[in-house]
């Protein structure tokens, strides 16, 4: 069964001329975004496809949103509509009732479709049944199961050692998929298994594991809630997380105070107008941030060490807890007394007054919670800059107490669940030994490849099977057009997906696309009704299962899929029960409740409402499992990025309409952006500075320490308030501009928050670092006065 298109046909291809720009927004959601989420919605899905669906969306008995990793409140406290306009955008992007099916691959050579933006190929529909690219085809087209996993095997065990092949994970992936995904390569032979926390968390799951011993963060929603004060660094909740202002106007309410650190003043921390009251929907709304600190790019490191040296002045410092919890302190001190407060300022763009007071709100709160995401994890120095903010935790001990301690938010709705269910590159012994203890063979031991290294394998020819379940490798993974050289240097490129990106297009010599059921779908694996579980940002583990026929009947789980493919490539190798674990998700749960840490009785758990929370010794009983069986105090050199006269600080973000890669639509309300994406947001000071105007159109060129250069066409330049040599673009459209080898220290974290770049009038060579005289530049956008859209 292959569905009628939608009532409403995609848009064509991005049209940038159409840019409109202005007025930014002051408060988040609201009004609008609720009319917003519901027209998409209803264009797609059509009505009461929309009502079926969004009713059941992060309900106990419904399915988990696929859109952020942020947790749900406690069973019995959710709201009939329990989320957020994101979370509807995330889903209308899945139950679409658009497809592509073998006629659309017949009509599209690769040739054509390469040409297409990933906003393109995404609007088409859902993949409706395998496809493959044969050797010297120009086209995709229909392949059987039974065919697509003969061929996937026969190249596998066609490999002179399985490290050969690369087994990529994206975060939506259930702890059902993620573990007998991770049994299957691991029994292959291999640890080749990077993932998208790899460009996302991991400086925070370093950070963190050497610090307090486990690299998951320590709060609960109720902590939240009843935090006295909360630090949101290097996050824009209003868009990426958006049921986090729920949670914090809660806490405001109760009397916290919030402080926001970030180069921009994002919407969505300054005033939260909550659809579900009505003081948010015609009223003011809560006013978020009590205290706005507009930090220089990568200025983090600098402001934490401002604020600890506060601390420390004020002898504000939980004594007992230091002496009883931790190690390093004394050092520590010692490194802090020799803070250069001229040097802070320089670093953040923040005076010492600014710093103070906020110190002064660390000094008197209580109970802090500090919530951060990519502003702080993908710089050179991201894993200093985490440990710095563990310290400053630490010294007031605000870890393992009610209302207090570390918030790393997640990105992708599993990625924190994957990872638990050991999709990791580099699994822990005792890991492999539970592993071994249950399936009777011997997993490798040797570190597989991260992501960048992945890129680096396949560009040397180490590797020569890509297989990706989910995500978009091409268009996500910094240096695009290296990554997409290396891609297509593979013998084999293989990706589960829902949905059409731009690493379909870019393949290795043969191709498979594999279509796979959502989570919004019903799952009848096996002739029987399955769920899977998923854990979000906060460790709580609970079920999820879809409501809606699923969009073509050739879908298969991806369960199914990488059982099918163990049985086609290992056969009755080490007898794992491949069909039997196909057949009843509940056979998984048992094993991963055999295997996983802090999972036993997990089919058993996972059926109360609500689910269960997975341990966390600092969270649960102030123990740390580092190896001196304390929290440790690291003293981190103040290190910060210098940028050479007439350059910017280009960080590369998130628009409102958006998902990493996948584009819904080409509008970033609360920034004021409307029908486009190449824009470039830039202090109105440096633009007069440099010699441009507001609406100018520039390529944006990166220079780096080895001399090379790299150039992203085509940018209009947009006035945007934010500290003076700073810089902002969407992603992924700037990622050709990071070299693959400019990475977060410690942790191999694409610097994708900090890329120093010029501005060039376009095509315009090297020229100078200003706009040159006598260039002709194409200028001009319409510019509003009035807000385009009020929230
Ligand atoms: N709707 C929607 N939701 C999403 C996603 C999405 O694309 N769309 N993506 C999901 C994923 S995978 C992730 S990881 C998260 C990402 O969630 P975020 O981390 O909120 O995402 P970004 O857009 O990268 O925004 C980074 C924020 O950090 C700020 N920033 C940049 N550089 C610095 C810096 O040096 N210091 C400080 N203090 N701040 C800085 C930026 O101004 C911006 O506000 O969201 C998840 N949720
Ligand atoms: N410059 C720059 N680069 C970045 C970032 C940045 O801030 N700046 N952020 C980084 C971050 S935080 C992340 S997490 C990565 C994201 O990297 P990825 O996770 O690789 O990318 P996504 O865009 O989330 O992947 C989207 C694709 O997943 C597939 N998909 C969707 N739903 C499902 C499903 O249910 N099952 C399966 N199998 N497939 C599905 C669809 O085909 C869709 O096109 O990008 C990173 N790259
Ligand atoms: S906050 Fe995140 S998980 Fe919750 S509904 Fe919105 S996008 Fe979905
Ligand atoms: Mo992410």
């Amino acid at each position: 069964m292959v569905r009628p298109f939608a009532r409403k046909p995609p848009r064509d291809d991005i049209d940038e001329s159409d840019l409109e720009v202005g007025g930014e927004a002051h408060a988040a959601a609201g009004k609008t975004a609720v009319a917003v989420a519901l027209k998409r919605a209803v264009e797609q899905m059509g009505p009461s496809r929309t009502a079926r669906t969004l009713l059941k969306l992060n309900q106990v008995d419904g399915f988990d949103c696929q859109g952020c990793a942020w947790p749900d409140p406690a069973a019995g406290h959710r709201h009939a509509a329990e989320f957020c306009e994101n979370g509807a955008k995330a889903v209308t992007e899945e139950a679409t009732r658009r497809c592509v099916d073998r006629g659309f691959f017949a009509e599209h050579p690769l040739a054509a479709l390469e040409e297409r933006t990933d906003y393109w190929l995404g609007q088409q529909g859902r993949i409706t049944e395998p496809m493959v690219k044969r050797a010297g085809s120009t086209h995709y087209e229909p392949i059987s199961w039974d065919d697509a996993f003969t061929l996937v095997a026969g190249h596998l065990r066609g490999l002179d050692s399985p490290d050969e092949a690369i087994f990529y994970t994206s975060g939506k992936t259930s702890n059902e998929a993620a573990f007998v995904y991770q049994l299957f390569v691991r029994a292959f032979g291999t640890n080749n298994l990077p993932d998208c926390s790899n460009m996302c968390h991991e400086s925070t799951s370093v950070a963190l594991a050497e610090t307090i011993g486990i690299g998951k963060g320590s709060v609960s929603l109720e902590d939240v809630h009843d935090a006295e004060l909360i630090v949101i660094a290097g996050q824009n909740p209003g868009t990426n997380h958006p049921r986090m202002l729920s949670a914090l106007e809660i806490a405001k309410q109760r009397g916290a105070r919030i402080i926001a650190v970030n180069p921009l003043r994002e919407a969505g921390l300054v005033r939260f107008k909550n659809p579900q009251t009505p003081r948010g929907m015609v009223g003011p709304g809560t006013a978020l941030a009590d205290l706005f600190l507009p930090v220089r790019i990568n200025g983090d490191l600098a402001l934490f060490q401002g604020l600890a040296a506060y601390l420390l002045e004020h002898d504000a410092v939980d004594h007992d807890f230091v002496a009883a919890h931790t190690e390093g302190y004394e050092a520590w001190v010692e490194h802090l007394r020799q803070v250069d407060w001229s040097e802070i300022e320089r670093a953040t763009g923040l005076t010492r007054a600014q710093v103070e007071e906020a110190g002064e709100m660390l000094r008197t709160s209580s109970r802090t919670v500090f919530c951060w995401a990519m502003g702080l994890t993908q710089h050179r120095n991201s894993v200093a800059t985490i440990k710095e903010l563990v310290n400053l935790a630490l010294a007031q001990g605000n870890i393992g107490k009610p209302g207090a301690g570390l918030c790393p938010v997640r990105g992708h709705s599993n990625v924190q669940g994957d990872r638990t269910m050991g999709i990791w590159e580099r699994p822990k012994p005792e890991f492999l030994d539970a592993l071994q203890a249950e399936f009777g063979f011997d997993p490798p031991r040797e570190h597989g490849f991260d992501t960048v290294d992945s890129v680096k394998a396949l560009t040397d020819g180490r590797a020569r099977v890509f297989f990706a379940m989910g995500g978009n490798f091409a268009s996500a993974v910094s240096d695009t057009e290296v990554t997409e050289a290396a891609l297509r240097r593979a013998d084999l490129t293989v990706h589960v997906s829902t949905k059409l990106n731009r690493s379909h297009v870019v393949t290795g010599r043969e191709a498979l696309i594999l279509p796979v059921l959502g989570r919004s779908e019903k799952d009848l694996t096996g002739g029987r009704e399955q769920r899977v579980t998923v854990e979000d940002s906060m460790s709580a583990v609970h079920a999820s299962k879809g409501p809606l026929e699923p969009a073509s009947e050739h879908l298969r789980s991806e369960v199914d899929i990488v059982c099918s493919l163990a049985l086609a490539t290992l056969g009755a190798a080490y007898e794992i029960p491949w069909a039997d674990l196909r057949a009843d998700y509940s056979a998984i749960r048992r094993r991963i409740a055999n295997v996983v840490p802090g999972c036993a009785a997990y089919d058993e758990k996972v059926e109360r409402p609500g689910g269960f929370v997975l341990p966390h010794p600092p969270r649960d009983s102030r123990t740390f499992p580092t190896a001196v069986g304390r929290a440790i105090f690291s003293v981190v050199p103040l290190d910060v990025l210098a940028v050479p006269e007439g350059r910017l600080l280009l960080q590369t973000m998130r628009s409102h309409d958006q998902f990493n890669t996948t584009i819904y639509g080409l509008d970033d309300r609360y920034r004021g952006v409307k029908n486009g994406r190449r824009v470039v947001f830039v202090n109105p000071d440096d633009i007069r500075h440099l010699g441009w105007e507001d609406g100018d159109l520039v390529d944006l060129v990166s220079e780096w320490d080895d001399g090379s250069e790299r150039t992203a066409p085509a940018f209009r330049i947009v006035a945007y308030d934010q500290p003076i040599g700073c810089a902002a673009a969407y992603y992924p459209e700037t990622n050709p501009l990071i070299p693959l080898d400019s990475k977060a220290e410690g942790s191999n974290t694409p610097t994708s928050k900090s890329v120093v770049v010029r501005l060039q009038a376009p095509g315009g060579g090297r020229a100078g670092v200003t706009r040159p005289a006598g260039v002709d530049v194409e200028h001009g956008h319409k510019r509003a006065t009035d807000p385009i859209q009020q929230s």
